[in-house]
């Protein structure tokens, strides 16, 4: 159908809504309206935007509502509605654990047997106690979770946590993960296939950008003596491209090195004797 259109949620204000839009953009996907509405539309790409509170998005996206979604693992998991998870997005990266008053002695989860325990997220709880074999009280809390303890309505509580600052500030310590989530793209479990197809498409985009953001583009001068030792440590997409310098003797070689073996590979490439190393961000990479 010409008119199809890809029909995604995503969160309307806080954490995750900068990092989708940001996605979105990177993607080539121009969002021109405001978010102060429901929904809007992309101007050159079939996609509609749904504004939604996150916790809403895995049932609207069971429900056909929408046929995608941005949203966290966490919630993704709590609300166990029937979507696929397709892909991690690389941002709202968090952990949901278990944290303790600071002073208290938590050898393990046999610590919780019997106490009360506070948290926005009961299931992903009681699924984590029975994995334990533990009988603890839930209580469950909308927001402010942190406080429970302070104020004598738990003994432990059940939370996100990323930069730490909010437990340290409530003098609670973490004890336990219990589930590591970041963003995910879910998607409606029966999606026709003119959806399907639209979804590919948003999928090769989304991959590209990511792969770019894990790599970087490398520049270097080799003597020509040392190119056999240079080039073995280089990965690249297929093999470094080679190009000799104006200057006799002399190459420059030119590759693609991933986020994590990055360091290892630049140091190692110095004492191998290259020289005028230049590394450059890639916008988008396409294997
Ligand atoms: O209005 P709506 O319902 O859409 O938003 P919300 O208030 O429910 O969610 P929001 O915007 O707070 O979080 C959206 C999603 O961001 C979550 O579902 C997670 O997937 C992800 N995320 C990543 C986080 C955090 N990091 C996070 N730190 N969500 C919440 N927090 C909170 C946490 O609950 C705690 O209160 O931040 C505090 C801890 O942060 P630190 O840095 O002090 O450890
Ligand atoms: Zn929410």
């Amino acid at each position: 159908m010409q008119n199809e259109k890809l029909k995604l949620a995503i969160q309307k204000s806080g954490r995750l809504h900068d990092d989708s839009m940001k996605l979105l953009k990177e993607c080539g996907i121009d969002i021109t309206n405001g978010v102060n509405k429901l929904k809007t539309e992309a101007s050159n790409f079939p996609i509609e935007v749904f504004f939604l509170r996150d916790d809403d998005i895995p049932q609207y996206v069971e429900d056909t509502v929408a046929d995608i979604g941005f949203v966290g693992e966490n919630v993704v998991f709590e609300k166990n509605k029937k979507v696929s998870v397709v892909e991690k997005l690389g941002f709202g990266k968090c952990r949901l654990s278990i944290a303790v008053k600071k002073g208290d002695v938590y050898a393990g989860p046999e610590y919780l047997q019997g106490k009360k325990i506070a948290t926005s997220y009961p299931v992903l709880l009681q699924k984590y106690l029975q994995q334990k074999n533990i009988q603890a009280e839930i209580h469950e809390i909308s927001g402010s979770v942190e406080i429970a303890p302070g104020i004598g309505l738990a003994d432990a509580i059940c939370d996100l946590v990323s930069s730490g600052s909010t437990l340290f500030m409530n003098g609670l310590a973490e004890s336990e993960v219990i589930l590591n989530s970041q963003a995910v793209l879910i998607q409606n479990e029966q999606l026709p296939i003119t959806r399907q197809q639209l979804l590919n498409k948003l999928m090769f985009r989304i991959q590209a950008v990511k792969k770019a953001k894990n790599n970087k583009y490398v520049l270097l001068n080799a003597p020509n003596h040392k190119l056999t030792e240079i080039i073995a440590l280089l990965p690249g997409m297929k093999s470094p491209t080679v190009l000799p310098l104006a200057e006799e003797g002399w190459s420059s070689v030119h590759s693609v090195l991933s986020e994590n073996q990055f360091w290892d590979i630049i140091e190692q490439l110095k004492n191998a004797g290259a020289q005028g190393i230049l590394v450059v961000p890639i916008e988008k990479m396409i294997i």
